[in-house]
């Protein structure tokens, strides 16, 4: 028994001890689901990121994908990312795991991943139908040698093991806790706790499929952009791309 305590995220929870991706399963599942539903499996066979990049997903990790049907109009969905974003730094700080959120969806301690987020939507011009909330985060799971130098998992960072149970448990409470905050339509409250958690005021390279661009990150509009305060001083807005702390 998961004895969850929250009324509508997780009152269904869907496990498997192996499963291709959660998310792709929480999407075919989607239009006949209830809203809140979780699926959470041991390992992934095909986990996957953004752009179908793999997402290593063995025994030991948190791999779980949650079936939202907001009333809302599709530009908001930026917004359930950080809501999902902030529940996982929450839940890590519980555990005494001190971390940030780089923009658009990377949960980092000490500079490496701990978290990945994955928000995949179906809807029109107009409506939301349903958004698969992906969170893939690595709590025992060994790190595969190829993401050493570029990923961490709670484990390693606390020199203990923590029952997936646990975190799972708090995760669901955080999330539960910021989604309600977003129906009620408390955006102002969700865009400044992301701030506040975000690394935000430094140096950063975006790759973009038309090019890398360099600049100081100042924040996120209303839509979830990234605000970049370029050399010449000029701002520019990105809506998608991959921030690097790292560079020359
Ligand atoms: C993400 O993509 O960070 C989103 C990952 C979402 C995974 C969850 S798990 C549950 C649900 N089911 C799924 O199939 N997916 C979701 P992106 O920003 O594209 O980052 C992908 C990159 O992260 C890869 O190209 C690797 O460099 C790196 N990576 C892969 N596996 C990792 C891991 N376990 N820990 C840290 N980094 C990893």
């Amino acid at each position: 028994m998961l004895g969850l305590n929250t009324k509508r995220i997780g009152r269904k929870v869907i496990y498997f001890q192996e499963i291709d991706s959660t998310n792709e399963y929480a999407k075919k599942i989607a239009l006949h689901e209830d809203e809140g539903t979780i699926i959470i499996a041991d390992t992934q066979k095909r986990g996957y990121g953004r752009k179908f990049r793999t997402w290593e997903s063995p025994k030991g990790g948190l791999w779980m994908s949650v079936i939202l049907k907001p009333k809302t109009a599709p530009e908001n969905i930026a917004k359930i990312i950080f809501l999902g974003a902030i529940a996982v730094v929450e839940t890590l700080e519980r555990f005494g795991v001190e971390a940030r959120i780089k923009w658009p969806n990377d949960i980092l301690v000490n500079e490496k991943k701990i978290c990945g987020i994955l928000a995949e939507g179906s809807f029109s011009e107009k409506e939301v139908y349903h958004v698969t909330l992906g969170i893939g985060l690595n709590v025992n799971n060994p790190i595969p040698e190829e993401l050493l130098s570029t990923s961490t998992s709670i484990s390693k960072v606390l020199g203990v093991q923590i029952p997936i149970e646990e975190i799972f448990k708090i995760l669901v409470e955080r999330l539960e806790y910021w989604y309600e905050e977003f129906l009620r339509g408390n955006d102002g409250k969700i865009l400044q706790k992301w701030r506040e958690k975000a690394i935000l005021n430094r140096e950063v390279k975006v790759i973009r499929e038309e090019g890398e661009i360099r600049g100081k990150a100042l924040g996120i509009d209303e839509r979830g952009a990234l605000i970049l305060e370029l050399k010449d001083g000029r701002k520019e807005k990105i809506l998608y791309g991959d921030v690097s702390l790292r560079f020359e």
